[in-house]
């Protein structure tokens, strides 16, 4: 009673390179999705790889008995640089992973991250000042501003280092060695060893920035080991920290990989997180209200405190359901440990690449219903959304799965919260074009594409 998995007819060698947009990929996926349904398959560079798209397949894939995470393509190449650093390692049967998942996640669990709150409004305060000198006749780059505010938020909070980004036009070194890491190791991912050789000058480039990386973070683990400070930041944390499992310290090697990966998984995913949640803000008028009516009962005219973020049940709402819709890390790949069946008909052999789809699980209609498409938070306050969850398990997964899930999570979570109260106590926004309709741009992560807003002062309107 088995069924072969549908999807698109391939050509031999090339396999499904036409039906697979490279500028695009997530919004090819969404329309095979719709033509093939919620499990399809494809072929690319020689293998087989399978799409889920329903809260009923993520729901077996989430469990962790049976599937386990993979580490191709662009994850694969990301190992250039940071090798087994947390998000880019094969998991607990590398040594280093355990360590510093051990090390590591008390660190980032919320008491900590409160501890950060400080930095974290140093550098949104920063945005606030930029915008407001401004002024309303500005057009602003939201995606831009956003990710010059996430990357010197973790820089700050992780290694102590001041990017200053929202002072200088030009990227820091190190942030362009960044971008160049990330955008040359997504383009790795899609050519053969063959045509790879094609590429010298790249290849140059790419080694040189990783070697900017490294050197940049060995630098500061050098600097702070010649004069130590009882910071509780990442950086000690990693320095000091003991496995309680093997008694072991994180290596300094080991250190620079997961000092870049902080940067490397935590910039761009929340910065487009930021800008998705403005933009469905800006695109539902009724929801933009109650968030900042929300943001005035609670917070009112003064200082936000890291108490404030405890007591806005809609904003969180807010990012959640902008996280549903767009889910900034569209996908995870995960493979079975064994053959097995999936959703009872569906063959699936040991170690294929399953790549779970958050845009199509985040839209299956038996969970989200008719209205599927539409940004309404009030179904993702607390009882609502635990009530969801509780259906329908794992019907939400921006955040990934299980022990390979996001250590990043609550200091996202503090972040955007803080930064979206702190815009909509201080401004009202307005879309620079109102007939705006969304375009994704896609690197390892989604972006609005030429999104743009302005930003009105509000004592100047009171
Ligand atoms: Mn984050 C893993 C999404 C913010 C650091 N993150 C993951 C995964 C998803 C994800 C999905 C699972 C990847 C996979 O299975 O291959 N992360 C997000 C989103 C945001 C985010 C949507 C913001 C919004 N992440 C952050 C931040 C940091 C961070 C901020 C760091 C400060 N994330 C990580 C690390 C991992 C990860 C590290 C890998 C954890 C592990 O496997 O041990």
């Amino acid at each position: 009673n088995l069924v072969p998995i549908p999807g698109p007819p391939g050509l031999p060698l090339v396999g499904n390179v036409s039906d697979i947009d490279p500028e695009n990929p997530a919004q090819s996926f969404a329309n095979l999705t719709d033509i093939y349904g919620p499990i399809w398959r494809f072929y690319l560079g020689g293998g087989e790889r399978i799409v889920i798209g329903s809260q009923a397949l993520m729901n077996e894939v989430s469990d962790e008995q049976r599937f386990s995470k993979i580490v191709a393509a662009g994850l694969k190449e990301l190992r250039n640089g940071v090798h087994d650093g947390l998000f880019t390692s094969s998991g607990p049967q590398e040594k280093n992973w355990g360590i510093a998942h051990r090390i590591l996640m008390p660190v980032f669990g919320p008491i900590s991250i409160r501890n950060m709150f400080d930095e974290m409004h140093d550098i949104a305060s920063q945005l606030v000042m930029k915008w407001a000198r401004h002024g309303p006749n500005h057009t602003i780059q939201v995606t831009d501003d956003f990710t010059r505010l996430t990357l010197d938020t973790i820089a700050l909070c992780s290694m102590d280092y001041r990017f200053n980004s929202y002072y200088h036009e030009e990227v820091h070194p190190f942030v362009g060695a960044m971008s160049d890491f990330l955008k040359i190791s997504s383009d790795r991912a899609r050519r053969t060893a063959v045509t790879q050789i094609f590429y010298r000058q790249e290849t140059q480039k790419y080694w040189e920035s990783i070697e900017v990386l490294r050197k940049t973070s060995q630098e500061l683990i050098n600097t702070r080991k010649a004069a130590p400070n009882d910071k509780k930041d990442l950086l000690n944390s990693m320095l000091n920290g003991v496995d309680p499992k093997t008694g072991e310290k994180m290596s300094d090697e080991s250190i620079v990989d997961n000092m870049i990966t902080f940067l490397v998984a935590g910039h761009e995913t929340t910065s487009g997180l930021l800008s998705f949640t403005f933009y469905h803000l800006l695109k539902n008028p009724q929801a933009y209200l109650k968030a900042q009516q929300e943001v005035d009962e609670v917070i009112g005219k003064g200082p936000i405190t890291v108490e404030h973020l405890t007591k806005l049940p809609y904003l969180n709402a807010v990012l959640r359901e902008s996280l549903r819709l767009s889910p900034t890390a569209t996908a995870i790949g995960l493979q079975s440990k064994e053959d097995t069946v999936l959703g009872g008909k569906y063959h699936i052999p040991k170690g294929i690449p399953v790549i779970a789809f958050f845009p199509k699980v985040h839209r299956d209609p038996l969970v989200y219903g008719e209205d599927n498409e539409a940004f309404r938070p009030e179904r993702m306050v607390d009882a609502e959304f635990d009530r969801l969850n509780k259906e329908f398990p794992n019907c939400w997964k921006p955040f990934g799965n299980g022990m390979r899930g996001c250590i990043g999570r609550p200091f996202a979570w503090q972040e955007s919260l803080l930064v979206i109260a702190m815009l909509l106590q201080n401004f009202n926004f307005t879309m620079e074009d109102p007939s705006y309709t969304l375009q994704i741009k896609q690197t390892l992560t989604i972006k609005p594409k030429g999104f743009y807003m302005r930003a009105h002062l509000r004592n100047h309107m009171t």
